[in-house]
């Protein structure tokens, strides 16, 4: 019988549809297996989107073996631009292109033969879902999470349209090539900042990557520092700055405000403000990424001064776009000394460096800026403490005098929740004259997105909702006058935030997620998708599911127990992607050479956490190996068990076991390869293989080659599905080698006979000599000892 992928491949497709391998019986516990969710991207899948996808449902497969029922399911996160400006260029509604490129990818996603319960798909864009996106909007609402603030927002002047980020590239518009400026515009807020301890808190308890628990941690950014009041000479006008190093007080020699900082046209004198204003407006049209860039440092000198609180000595008042307006109090004291930005600054422009720490205690000519701990120097009262001490003293002197505070800072943000965009969910607020913002009646929703004409944005800043009247004149739910319709709708992060939630019955219109449900399948016991979620998506996730907890809509405060981050598969060096025209499909390597080696090459490619180069040939590779497993097995003549043979099996259950857990996924590939040559060995030698032997290489190949291990499972003669069996166990007892005798020798001369393990360790097979013939070793002395090897222990004596 010859291996022949296309008709294994679809007859067991065919049979798993007839009876499914994934059943629910009591003594199964359930498991959650999630991936990522993809946007349903026009361009389809490639090699590199099969990585994540393979990994977790080899997984899956792997805990159905272990008496798992486990819930895999697949979905869309369907809203968001591609969609909007794909229906700009053709005039055709975003669902429709949503709903043809979704076909595509289920039916691409059909050749990985993953066992996903279709039943369950989710898809953002569908009101069944988004009703409860927007119930979850509302419920933030209500408490006081959801709040609307003038933002700056990117802003192209001649598209005369807000941007997200995404299509700002290099400071200019992604479609028309104008300089992005910044435009205040009235947006939603979601206030994540009162999460931010909780947050960084719980991360130490996640079966997390710790790179992905460090982004967070750095994400959040907690810091411990101080805010210290400044007195302007010849002004009421105090300055307030934030520092993380009040140790480093004495060495302030300027001090630099953002050029946003509301003090700074107050401050400025007639002499510097022409050249101020100009400055001011230039920073306004860069983005903050670009101002904190490590580059060439700019700024302009107010032309006041500012009293350094300590000593009274007198610092000029710059600004500058390397201070940023909302971080901190957007106002900095410049210790040029200490600092790297700072020291760039000063000698830009040619300002006092002070030296106050240092590591010998002496000043130093300072080629750059000192930034290490060390003993305080040119610091009043405070000379001779270490810096770390003086981190606490100045900041309580400060206290006591009423000039400055201790304070603990984040970099985290409150979340910019609205777009002035078509292709999202409604945000379910009306605005009333009478009553102010108020939220929709929980029976309104979900507040469906109307029809439109013209997807394009209006220009005015808001989003295309706004130009239907229809829809945005309504009334209000409190007082029944008329009001407006909010016509902002949210980003596309909003789905993706808890669509977890719903996967174990999307179909609920009772509640966003059934009591019964939670218990049986949340929280998420495996997470898998990629690093480039490390920060937004996953925050989001764990802040909404906090919210949830404190609502009392789920009895868990973390979402996803275990996350997996795979690497990217690379071709030439570069990321997979259709505008690098690298990009591997893998529709043509199925039909070559079949899923179940196209699977298996995805994770023999290289550890599965690390990005790994495509490589056509060693798709080849796996191929063959396949056809000598596939050999191994039908070519076999059962024979009686031997020790050696279950001494194999049981290695190889280990080596399989041990490895699959660490999803160390690359070595159980190799492992199969060289356990298959070593039974092939045995096989030629031993005339045939037991039949337990080769059952268990099937079973442990299952989750890998699904087709392969059920069209062999039934070669040998076994009835249904290879799944109804549990992961094989091994027993380190059976996997010893056989006890062997050897002779033990006293000065060259035979004295007597042993049976030790080959394995045993060389000190431990001399004691056990040595004790046997201890009566002969009476009164002499052992001069040297030597082992050879599974023979001889040879103890010579004077
Ligand atoms: C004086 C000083 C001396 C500072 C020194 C650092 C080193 P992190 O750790 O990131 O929180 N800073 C404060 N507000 C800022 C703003 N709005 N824009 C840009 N920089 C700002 O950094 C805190 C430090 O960054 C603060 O401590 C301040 O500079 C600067 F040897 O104050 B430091
Ligand atoms: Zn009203």
């Amino acid at each position: 019988m010859k291996y022949d992928h296309k008709q294994i491949e679809q007859k067991w497709r065919a049979n798993w549809e007839k009876a499914p391998i994934n059943v629910e019986t009591p003594d199964r516990k359930p498991y959650y297996c999630l991936d990522m969710f993809p946007y349903p991207s026009g361009n389809g899948l490639h090699v590199g989107h099969w990585r994540g996808y393979v990994l977790s449902d080899v997984w899956s497969r792997y805990k159905i073996l272990g008496g798992h029922y486990v819930l895999h399911p697949m979905g869309w996160d369907a809203f968001g631009l591609p969609a909007e400006n794909y229906a700009i260029q053709k005039k055709v509604h975003p669902a429709i292109a949503t709903a043809e490129n979704v076909a595509n990818f289920k039916r691409q996603l059909h050749d990985i033969s993953a066992i996903y319960d279709w039943d369950k798909e989710v898809n953002t864009t569908d009101p069944e879902f988004y009703k409860w996106t927007q119930w979850i909007f509302l419920k933030m609402f209500e408490n006081g999470l959801a709040y609307e603030k003038e933002m700056p927002i990117n802003w192209c002047p001649s598209c005369k349209t807000g941007l997200a980020n995404e299509e700002v590239k290099e400071g200019c518009c992604e479609r028309c090539g104008s300089t992005v400026t910044k435009k205040n515009l009235r947006q939603w807020m979601l206030k994540i900042t009162n999460y931010a301890e909780r947050l960084l808190n719980d991360l130490e308890n996640l079966n997390w990557p710790e790179k992905v628990k460090k982004m967070q941690a750095d994400w959040i950014g907690k810091s411990y520092g101080a805010e210290i009041d400044f007195e302007i000479e010849g002004s009421d006008e105090k300055v307030k700055v934030f520092t993380t190093r009040p140790d480093t007080l004495y060495g302030a020699s300027f001090m630099v405000l953002a050029p946003e900082h509301k003090a700074v046209l107050n401050l400025v004198t007639k002499e510097q403000r022409a050249e101020v204003e100009k400055y001011v407006f230039d920073a306004s049209t860069k983005s903050s990424v670009d101002r904190m860039a490590d580059k060439d440092k700019t700024g302009v000198f107010l032309g006041c001064y500012a009293i350094n609180p300590l000593n009274g000595v007198k610092i000029p008042v710059w600004i500058s776009d390397y201070v940023l307006a909302d971080y901190g109090t957007g106002a900095i004291m410049c210790v040029p000394a200490h600092d790297e930005r700072d020291f760039a600054f000063a000698k830009k422009f040619d300002l006092p460096i002070i030296q106050v720490i240092s590591k010998t205690g002496k000043e130093e000519e300072l080629t750059e800026a000192y930034t290490e701990p060390g003993l305080m120097i040119n610091s009043g009262d405070f000379n001779g403490m270490s810096s770390e001490e003086a981190k606490k003293a100045i900041p309580e002197f400060l206290e006591t005098k009423n000039i400055g505070k201790k304070t603990t800072n984040y970099k985290l943000r409150d979340w910019v929740f609205s777009r002035q965009r078509y292709w999202g969910e409604p945000i379910p607020v009306v605005h009333c004259k009478c009553c102010g913002i108020v939220g929709v009646k929980e029976e309104e929703l979900p507040i469906r997105l109307p029809e439109v004409e013209s997807y394009e944005p209006t220009g005015t800043g808001e989003s295309p909702l706004a130009a239907i009247d229809e829809w945005v004149n309504t009334t209000c739910p409190k007082c029944g006058g008329p009001a407006k319709r909010e016509t902002n709708t949210m980003p596309q992060w909003a789905g993706s935030s808890w669509y977890f939630l719903r996967y174990p019955n999307p179909h609920n219109d009772k509640e966003l997620v059934s009591k019964e449900d939670m218990k049986k399948w949340l929280p998420v016991d495996m997470y898998v998708g990629g690093i480039e979620h490390a920060v937004l998506h996953l925050l989001y996730a764990r802040f909404y599911t906090k919210f949830l907890y404190d609502i009392g809509v789920v009895d868990f405060e973390e979402p996803f127990t275990r996350l997996f981050n795979q690497g990217m598969v690379t071709k030439n060096g570069a990321k997979m992607s259709k505008s690098k025209g690298n990009v591997i499909s893998p529709d043509e390597l199925v039909e070559k050479y079949g899923c179940d080696s196209l699977r298996m090459y995805e994770l023999f490619i290289g550890p599965p956490e690390l990005d790994s180069e495509w490589d056509d040939r060693g798709i080849e590779g796996v191929n063959r190996f396949l056809n000598k497993v596939w050999r191994l097995v039908d070519e076999n003549k059962p024979v009686a068990e031997t020790r050696e043979m279950e001494r194999l099996r049981h290695k190889l259950i280990r080596d399989i076991t041990i490895r699959m857990e660490g999803f160390n996924l690359n070595t159980v590939v190799s492992g199969f390869m060289e356990y298959t040559n070593k039974l092939a060995d045995l096989q030629k030698k031993e005339g045939g293989l037991d039949s337990e032997t080769i059952k268990t290489l099937i079973v442990l190949l299952a989750p890998f080659t699904p087709h392969i291990s059920e069209e062999l499972w039934e070669a040998v003669g076994e009835k249904g599905s290879v799944f109804a069996n549990t992961w094989p166990t091994y027993d380190e007892e059976k996997m010893k080698e056989d006890e062997i005798e050897i002779a033990i020798q006293i000065t060259g001369k035979i004295t007597g006979r042993m049976t030790v393990s080959p394995e045993a360790p060389e000190a431990e097979v001399i004691a056990k000599a040595k004790e046997l013939v201890a009566a002969k070793l009476e009164g002499k002395i052992i001069v040297k000892e030597i082992y050879v090897k599974g023979r001889i222990v040879n103890l010579v004596v004077k």
